[in-house]
């Protein structure tokens, strides 16, 4: 037909930036390509498949390894010398950079998998030298072996380093397991660093905003640019804004932000020495021979000290490795001027400074040089809302203590998931509301399970309705942080029970009668085991003799449990999954569905069993700007079986555009006869039109195909379902 010939209409609107944005490859082309290898399935782990890190970190003896990360902060090494004779401040900055990339949004980044090993973030601008921060923990890394991953080893450095300078800490909790592979993450789509002169992100007389899911300002800042917004020092307000908007994004509210970045910059010194064009490039583009590192200029120089990283140059107070309120003190005593540094960077210097507020010189303590403060350190006292909060932490050291520690240990475990995910012997007893507790739940007997599912199969309820509810429940789940998930049935609270993509209405009614039903199982539980109910009667109205395990034992949470507003950057925009679209995105709307695969922890069988037998079972959202029951290629809705597939995938039928529907809804006629058979979205037709896509629904759409097809979707189900048990794993 017309409409499909000549130009390719399924790359219209839909695509503007693509699905992972500016990749390793776009970076650095001309880097090894190790990608060939982990393809077919290969994996890149080299400690195996049962390798089971929480056995191998509870075997560790923790405080010898503490006492020799406590060691290694004073053993300054003549390859690159510890600044005032202590990496303590390096380590925390490190630690900092390591969990800061954290973002609500996809609950992607932060500090679980050790990421900070590989490109991109290993060779960010904002990450300058820290690859000299992890070689120099690598000896320990080397001792202590599997039994302790990078990623557990870079926080619990950071733990370390503020202990054995007086500061305050919270706990730590191990559990974070190393991947050997970059993660793939979108880090937004522009082509240069922050440093290379790139827009900043937050442009309110262009009407940009920060584009979600990102949390930095500028490509290859972990938040704000120090020097302010764009690099410009003379607009405090847009300096708060910025950091503002960032921190929400990393889940800090103003106090936590007020006293982490104060708690964090009571140690160290910023790094502006020299021109920054005196320095090698970033360690992804950097000679072999140097073996990783990057950013390197001659020994020498090192020695002296003469080191560039930010190019600010200073500490901001006068005992950069001790815990304290100089750096309030400071803040507030002086009035402050704009300077330049030796690198030519913006930062504030005190006016009239007395010799006893100086710092050391980081080489020479018998030297003293004036202290200094950024840009965004000036935005505590600028900015009026902040500043109160610094007043008060100015005047109560206590109340800085509680803070500071307190934000540290969320910014540092804030995408580990639930408590139950934490290890070691330092773990808190404290329930925090950011770790999205559940109380226990109890096992009822095979009887009552089954009681329960006979009624539910009497109770009017539709297989779709079954379906939808549960997994409502449990597809919030995301592997990113480890939030969301049937457990604690919060499908029950604000936000989840009022998200369109629940079908509010319907949803309420289900749950409604499930727990009339549920006598003494917890909803948690009744939700999965009314979805599991509906599976196995629709699989034997298919012809199917199949059960759905479910692994009972959820408990339910209250309003007390949970932080709503927290919940809502867990709404989908779109769940390809139930056919649901709540807005145009500007990736095509299958990337969602990648995208939503990706974070419930799905193999692209998998996913494509889910989508095929959700649309068979009717498990469609009815409140999608495409109407009810679009891409349920079926006349028996409510039956499992592989019609979806088979109905895609058949030449009777034609597929078209179906006008203003901005190339997101379908007409699928009879090739003969012109008839209307089949309404379908993009994530319908992407299984029949994407090459391996397809080649899955061909599987399951083959001569037999239709049993791999039921037992892979049951698999499929069963592990969303069980996605957040790690009360049980
Ligand atoms: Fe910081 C450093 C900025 C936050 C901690 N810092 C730094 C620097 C800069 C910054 C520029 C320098 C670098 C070089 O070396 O040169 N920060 C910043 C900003 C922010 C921050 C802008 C936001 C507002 N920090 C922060 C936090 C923390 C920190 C949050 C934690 C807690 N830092 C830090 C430290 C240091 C720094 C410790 C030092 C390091 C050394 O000494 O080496």
């Amino acid at each position: 037909t017309g409409e499909m010939s000549g130009g390719c209409p399924f790359n219209g609107d839909g695509g503007t930036r693509g699905l992972l944005g500016r990749t390793n490859r776009d970076w650095w082309p001309d880097a090894l390509n190790l990608e060939i290898l982990v393809s077919g399935g290969k994996s890149a782990d080299p400690y195996g498949e049962d390798f089971n890190y929480a056995e191998a970190f509870n075997a560790i003896d923790y405080n010898a390894l503490k006492a020799d990360l406590t060691a290694l902060m004073t053993d300054s090494q003549d390859w690159w010398p510890a600044d005032y004779g202590h990496y303590g401040p390096f380590f925390i900055r490190m630690a900092w950079h390591a969990a800061g990339t954290y973002r609500t949004g996809d609950g992607r980044g932060g500090a679980s998998s050790g990421q900070q090993r590989f490109a991109p973030l290993n060779s960010w601008p904002d990450n300058g030298n820290l690859d000299k921060a992890r070689r120099l923990l690598w000896p320990i890394k080397q001792k202590y072996g599997k039994h302790i991953s990078w990623a557990d080893l870079f926080i619990l450095t950071g733990n370390v380093a503020i202990e054995s300078m007086g500061g305050p800490v919270f706990g730590f909790g191990g559990g974070r397991k190393d991947v050997f592979e970059p993660e793939t993450v979108y880090w937004g789509t522009e082509e240069q660093w922050v440093n290379e002169g790139v827009a900043t992100r937050i442009l309110p007389d262009e009407g940009k905003a920060l584009e979600n899911p990102l949390a930095a300002i500028q490509m290859g800042l972990i938040y704000v640019n120090p020097e302010g917004p764009g690099g410009n020092p003379h607009d405090p307000e847009g300096m708060a804004r910025d950091m503002r908007e960032t921190f929400a994004r990393m889940a800090m509210n103003d106090e936590e932000t007020v006293a982490l970045t104060a708690g964090g910059h009571a140690f160290g010194k910023a790094h502006g020495a020299k021109p920054a064009d005196n320095f090698g490039g970033a360690p992804e583009s950097e000679h072999l021979a140097l073996m990783g590192f990057g950013w390197l200029t001659d020994k020498d120089e090192i020695g002296k000290g003469h080191i560039t990283t930010s190019g600010i140059e200073g500490a901001w107070t006068p005992n950069p490795t001790q815990w304290g309120n100089d750096y309030f003190r400071l803040l507030f005593k002086y009035e402050f001027e704009l300077v330049q540094s030796p690198a030519g960077a913006n930062q504030w210097q005190p006016i009239d400074q007395e010799e006893a507020d100086m710092a050391p010189d980081a080489r020479d303590p018998s030297k003293k040089v004036p202290t200094m403060m950024t840009t965004a350190d000036m935005a505590l006292k600028r900015d009026p809302e902040y500043r109160k909060i610094s007043e008060r932490f100015l005047n109560d050291q206590a109340a800085l203590d509680d803070a500071f520690a307190r934000a540290w240990f969320k910014l540092t475990h804030r995408d580990m998931g639930p408590k139950a995910r934490y290890l070691g012997p330092e773990v808190p007893s404290e329930t925090l509301i950011w770790q999205d507790p559940v109380p226990a739940g109890t096992t009822p007997s095979d009887a009552a399970v089954a009681e329960f599912k006979t009624k539910v199969l009497a109770s009017g309820l539709t297989v779709g309705e079954l379906v939808k509810a549960a997994w409502a429940s449990a597809s919030t789940y995301r592997n990113s942080d480890h939030r969301g998930g049937a457990n604690g049935a919060r499908v029950r609270l604000a936000p989840q029970k009022d998200w369109k993509v629940n079908d509010p209405a319907e949803l309420a009614k289900v749950l409604a009668k499930l727990d009339e039903l549920r006598g003494g199982l917890s909803m948690a539980d009744a939700i999965v085991l009314a979805g599991a109910a509906a599976i196995e009667k629709a699989a034997k109205d298919g012809g199917y003799d199949i059960s759905v395990k479910v692994t009972t034992g959820r408990g339910d949470a209250t309003e007390e449990h949970t932080d709503a507003t927290s919940f809502e950057p867990l709404e989908p925009l779109a769940d390809g999954f139930r056919n649901y679209l709540k807005t145009k995105a500007s990736v095509k709307t299958e990337d969602l569905l990648i995208d939503r695969a990706h974070l419930l922890g799905l193999s692209i069988p998998e996913l494509t069993a889910l989508v095929g037998g959700m649309r068979a079972l009717g498990a469609v959202s009815t409140h999608t700007q495409h109407g009810n029951r679009i891409g349920v290629l079926t006349d028996r809705p409510g039956v499992l079986s592989n019609d979806f597939f088979v109905n895609l995938l058949s030449m009777n039928t034609e597929w078209s555009v179906v006008d203003d529907s901005g190339d997101e809804e379908f007409l699928g006629k009879d090739r003969k006869t012109g008839e209307e058979l089949y309404r379908a979205t993009r994530t319908d037709l992407v299984f029949g039109s994407n090459s391996q896509l397809r080649a899955q629904a061909e599987a399951f759409a083959e001569g037999g195909g239709d049993k791999t097809f039921v037992e892979t979707f049951v698999r499929a189900w069963t592990k969303v379902m069980d996605a957040d048990r790690f009360d049980i794993a």
